[in-house]
């Protein structure tokens, strides 16, 4: 099987026009995205990838967490597809490009094997994996995981928003809930193209990052009770101040991740603070831990370091506290031949590259449990993301998709 020539490459301005097009639906305030999971605007950005998948010649399935599969034929219909994607939905504050540019990036691999005449063994199926984002319905990657087993469809219907929608009640509202069942299609690989949201490919000079794993996550609800009083009236020994416990904590979080220096992170992302009225003492907080390392042992001992300094902490002021697991996942090794894969191609086609960890989490550390799996990784521009100021360049998004497709043709087998 011949590899493909170094110039054959993806139509970067096309590419480019379709991140800019898709951009348009569920504009945030500051020039990003606001286009959260299973709501309209989520809906009509599903509309228009679906408009472009059937042009392309797809054939598309939607299971029953509102996964998109956009098939394309191969030349053996008995041969397991190469699956490629990401995720529509953003954050409320979101850029461009997190995960929309993995999904168009599987896209254009299509638009450029259609102009060309390209043929592959294997099936290639574009994917759109329902809220990665997990910032509406938590946990992450709510679909990816129910794909790979690790929640049942049950439970990620009753998975509720602030508001106590249920995110499969919104699903199907929203009309994008299939018939088929979630989990059932069988893939050779899969492979993610992904900006890094971080700052270590723009720093070291690096094109692509060739992404060998995944570092794990916890995510943790806590709350913490005292008692609501007269901010003015009340003096500061009889206090029982939740806000000032939430201060504590978040300096503790702060600390055991920085003990674990250089990889470990943790922040606390997620704050309601009750009544939130500026002369009530806070008589209740709820916040979400978020700590992450590439070690498990580290995780695990940020998670178990952190409850008891709680506990501690707001036993000493005469508040409550209790913890509920949110979300998480281990580390993940991604597959050394689709990794090799990616590195070939990056090598071919003369991109400078580096290996890397992938700070955050994304649907291919689910995917990676069910099928040999990879990620292509591109810059970001100050390593921003998460923020509406999110930016890439046209040259970096059409490195990390020509990447992508060479990747994709060697192991979909030209
Ligand atoms: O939280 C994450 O790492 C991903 O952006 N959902
Ligand atoms: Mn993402
Ligand atoms: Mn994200
Ligand atoms: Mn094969």
């Amino acid at each position: 099987m011949p590899a493909p020539g170094e110039n054959l490459k993806i139509n970067g301005d096309r590419l480019w026009d379709s991140l800019m097009e898709m951009a348009q639906i569920g504009p945030g305030v500051a020039g990003g995205n606001n286009r959260q999971t299973v709501t309209d605007e989520d809906a009509e950005g599903r509309a228009l990838f679906q408009e472009w998948c059937e042009e392309a010649g797809c054939t598309m399935g939607l299971d029953q967490m509102g996964n998109m599969f956009a098939h394309r034929e191969g030349t053996d219909p008995d041969a397991l597809p190469v699956y490629v994607g990401s995720h529509l939905d953003t954050q409320p504050t979101g850029g461009k490009y997190d995960g929309v540019l993995g999904v168009l990036g599987g896209l254009e691999l299509l638009r450029t094997m259609n102009d060309l005449g390209i043929k592959t063994k294997h099936p290639i199926v574009v994917t759109n994996w329902t809220n990665e984002e997990g910032t509406r319905f938590a946990p992450a990657m709510l679909a990816s995981g129910v794909f790979a087993g690790m929640h049942t469809q049950e439970w990620a219907y009753d998975c509720e928003d602030a508001e106590g929608k249920k995110f499969g009640d919104e699903l199907a509202r929203i009309g994008w809930r299939g018939e088929e069942e979630v989990g059932a299609r069988k893939m050779h690989a899969f492979f993610e193209l992904h900006i890094e949201q971080g700052p270590i490919l723009e720093a070291e000079g690096k094109d692509i990052g060739v992404v060998t794993h995944g570092q794990g996550l916890s995510w943790t609800e806590v709350t913490i009770t005292g008692k609501d009083a007269h901010t003015g009236s009340t003096p500061m020994p009889m206090r029982r101040d939740a806000g000032l416990g939430l201060a504590h904590c978040l300096e503790l979080v702060n600390q055991i991740a920085l003990s674990h220096a250089p990889h470990a992170v943790g922040a606390a992302g997620h704050i309601d603070v009750y009544p939130n009225s500026r002369n009530v003492i806070p008589g209740k907080v709820v916040f979400t831990v978020d700590f992450r390392s590439p070690e498990l042992e580290v995780i695990e001992d940020m998670e178990s370091r952190f409850k008891d300094g709680a506990k501690k902490i707001c036993d000493e002021m005469g508040l409550e506290v209790s913890f509920k697991k949110t979300g998480g996942f281990d580390p993940v090794a991604f597959d050394e031949n689709c990794v090799t894969a990616v590195r070939n191609a990056a090598e071919r086609l003369g991109y400078s590259h580096m290996n890397i960890i992938s700070g955050a989490g994304h649907d291919a550390c689910w995917i990676n449990r069910v099928a040999p799996t990879a990620m292509v990784m591109c810059p970001c521009v100050d390593g921003l993301s998460h923020n509406e100021a999110e930016e890439i360049s046209k040259e970096w998004a059409a490195a990390g998709a020509d990447v992508l497709l060479h990747a994709v043709l060697e192991t979909a087998e030209i």
